[in-house]
């Protein structure tokens, strides 16, 4: 077996007027409480070191920077990398990243996997923004992913860290099929995938109530239909008067939700978790390239 302890990291809210550093005292403790479990791996939400900023309308560029980070880690981060290295952990966490690329300014979605040395092993720029680029003043609140952000332009990467093959996601990546095929695919072993989900969803608010039910359907499905462990963490709670779906968790390849959040805080919740279960699926139910039928799926 491969076994390797897994921390999901869950955060309460962050209000607008926290610092980066503040945060990081919450990622630190959250690490520590890790590592008192004997977490080898800290997955921690998308856009984790901000509040959710995409919920308001700005309009002064300057503004929308204040939630940017221009390198990482930065002199705020640091103390958190320094630590992770110092247990010899590696950790995954999300953040709003603004980058020259061919000498023009870019902003992504971004989450990276640091591995246990402290260095950074894999980037990932979100390839599926919900929400809208214009303000839309009827909405109780916006969701302006698709004005603060570019979509990312690769597809999504695998890294071997910890011995096992890491793929990361984030948030609404989590709801698409393709996502869990594709890094099944590549060879992922475990999905990390950090969210911020309100509870209310203005286009159809008769599904409100289906949030965590979406949330674990999604996931639980693509695990199983593809054989890989899925690490699943939120920023919850109630934070600047949108409710945030917590219910972290961490699932097994047969599709089984092994470890769940039972907060809307920060809070740690931890699984063993053997990466060679992925043969039970891969090798049995869902051997791809004995039962797969590429040819067949032609739509797609
Ligand atoms: N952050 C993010 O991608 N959230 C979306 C909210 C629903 S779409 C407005 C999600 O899929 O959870």
């Amino acid at each position: 077996s491969r076994e390797i302890i897994v921390a999901a990291a869950q955060m309460g809210p962050i209000a607008r007027h926290e610092t980066r550093t503040q945060v990081v005292v919450r990622m630190l403790a959250l690490l520590e409480k890790a590592a008192r479990r004997g977490a080898n791996l800290v997955v921690y939400p998308e856009l984790t070191l901000t509040t959710f900023f995409p919920r308001w309308f700005m309009a002064d560029q300057a503004e929308i920077d204040t939630f940017f980070e221009t390198e990482m880690p930065s002199a705020e981060v640091a103390p958190l990398f320094a630590r992770a290295r110092e247990l010899g952990i590696a950790m995954n966490f999300g953040y709003a990243e603004k980058t020259v690329i061919d000498g023009t300014m870019r902003r992504f979605n971004t989450a990276i996997l640091v591995d246990q040395d402290g260095n950074i092993c894999l980037k990932y720029h979100k390839i599926h923004l919900p929400g809208h680029p214009e303000h839309e003043p009827w909405r109780q609140f916006q969701h302006l992913e698709k004005r603060y952000f570019e979509l990312g332009e690769a597809p999504y990467g695998c890294a071997d860290v910890l011995g096992g093959k890491m793929s990361m996601a984030i948030c609404n990546d989590r709801r698409w099929p393709e996502t869990y095929r594709e890094v099944s695919l590549r060879g992922a072993e475990m999905l990390l995938i950090g969210y911020n989900t309100p509870l209310h969803y203005p286009l159809a608010p008769e599904h409100d109530h289906l949030q965590s039910f979406h949330n674990h359907l999604c996931m639980q499905a693509g695990a199983y239909q593809n054989g890989l462990w899925v690490v699943a963490v939120g920023k919850a709670g109630t934070e600047e008067g949108v409710a945030m779906l917590g219910q972290s968790c961490i699932i097994a390849p047969t599709g089984e939700i092994v470890a769940l959040a039972s907060t809307t805080g920060d809070e740690v919740v931890t699984a063993c978790c053997d990466l060679d279960r992925c043969q039970e699926l891969r090798e049995n139910i869902f051997n791809f390239s004995k039962n797969r039928r590429p040819d067949m799926y032609t739509a797609i």
